[in-house]
């Protein structure tokens, strides 16, 4: 932890508050500093996204206000960007693989360390909720493919074509060349992350995806890998990415964030760190894009970037608010 950091937290801890100051910004230290916020007590409920997902938040904060579980937020607010088929890389809509199949990732992890997750699924809309069924009804922690289709038809879930259209039209022009570069389009990808802390204090997770477009069949990026895409622990806190997968498996990002935090860093500090592991040992960083949200006990947030043009969305005391990350490359 930062010396002033350290400094503040002790002379407030020294004032018997119950909870450490906190910087409640996603900007860099050298701004929040000045204007660092102390609170006493969280303001519960509270749950972020990746992105400006509106909608998503509002749905988790719906269950949120009336008391609700944090598990049932997380999997309110997700279903809501699974469902719209405008939002080309999550659930129904997304971008299909080189094949033209649409398969998705998703997990889910709750208060208690329970994680679920299902990765490459076809045909089946809510993985979300598939990876909650992992999560609730079976001995296993995630299923891959075929095998997690028949567990969601055998859970009742529809079967249905998730290849919109659009989403065809696309693919067949991409097809005319078949370029597969890996560079997620710096303003153009909306995976949803979500963190939420219900009234209780309990925080839970979820992360859902189509993937990469065009990637490889059988291609798995993070956003279903406990500790990549995702990591929830309930004494600490939780974490989130969007971006480019293999970059964010690579340095188990969200565990790392959340372990950073547990050694007394803020989310904002945490996930600046989590960024910078990325960028300083791999000099393609000017073709990719990372975003990370943190959210710890006390309901301090942080975001953070590899590049400008990732934000979150925040819903708290009944009030919506969209929060700009800054970004690594600002620095450069
Ligand atoms: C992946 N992280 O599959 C996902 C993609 C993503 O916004 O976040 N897109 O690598």
């Amino acid at each position: 932890m930062k010396r002033r950091n350290f400094i503040k937290r002790a002379s407030l801890t020294g004032l018997g508050l119950a909870v450490a100051p906190s910087i409640i910004s996603c900007e860099t230290e050298a701004k929040t500093d000045k204007k660092a916020i102390a609170i006493a007590t969280p303001v519960l409920p509270i749950v972020v996204a990746t992105w400006n997902f509106k909608n998503a938040t509002k749905a988790a904060w719906k269950v949120l206000e009336k008391g609700g579980a944090s598990i049932d937020a997380i999997e309110a607010g997700c279903r809501v960007e699974e469902a719209d088929l405008k939002n080309t890389t999550v659930g129904n809509g997304g971008s299909p693989d080189r094949d033209g199949n649409v398969t998705l990732d998703a997990c889910i992890m709750n208060k208690d360390g329970g994680y679920g997750a299902v990765v490459c699924m076809e045909n089946i809309a809510h993985p979300i909720s598939v990876a909650r069924k992992v999560m609730e009804e079976t001995p296993h922690v995630l299923l891959a493919g075929k095998g997690a289709e028949q567990f969601a038809v055998e859970q009742g879930f529809k079967r249905e074509n998730l290849l919109t259209e659009a989403s065809k039209k696309a693919w067949l022009k991409w097809k005319e060349k078949s370029e597969y570069k890996p560079i997620i389009n710096i303003e153009n990808h909306d995976t949803i992350g979500m963190l939420a802390i219900d009234k209780n204090g309990d925080i839970s997770g979820g992360c859902t995806t189509s993937g990469m477009a065009y990637k490889m069949a059988g291609r798995v990026g993070d956003s279903a890998i406990i500790g990549s895409g995702l990591f929830i622990d309930n004494t600490i806190g939780g974490a989130t990415a969007t971006g480019m997968g293999e970059e964010v498996l690579k340095t188990v990002g969200s565990y790392l964030i959340v372990e950073l935090m547990r050694q007394g860093r803020t989310p904002q500090e945490a996930c600046e760190e989590g960024v910078k592991r990325i960028v300083e040992s791999n000099p393609n960083y000017q073709n990719f894009q990372v975003g990370y949200v943190a959210l710890n006990k006390q309901g301090e947030y942080g975001c953070y970037c590899v590049h400008g043009g990732f934000g979150i969305s925040k819903y708290q005391e009944g009030k919506q608010t969209y929060i700009k990350s800054n970004a690594y490359t600002k620095k450069a």
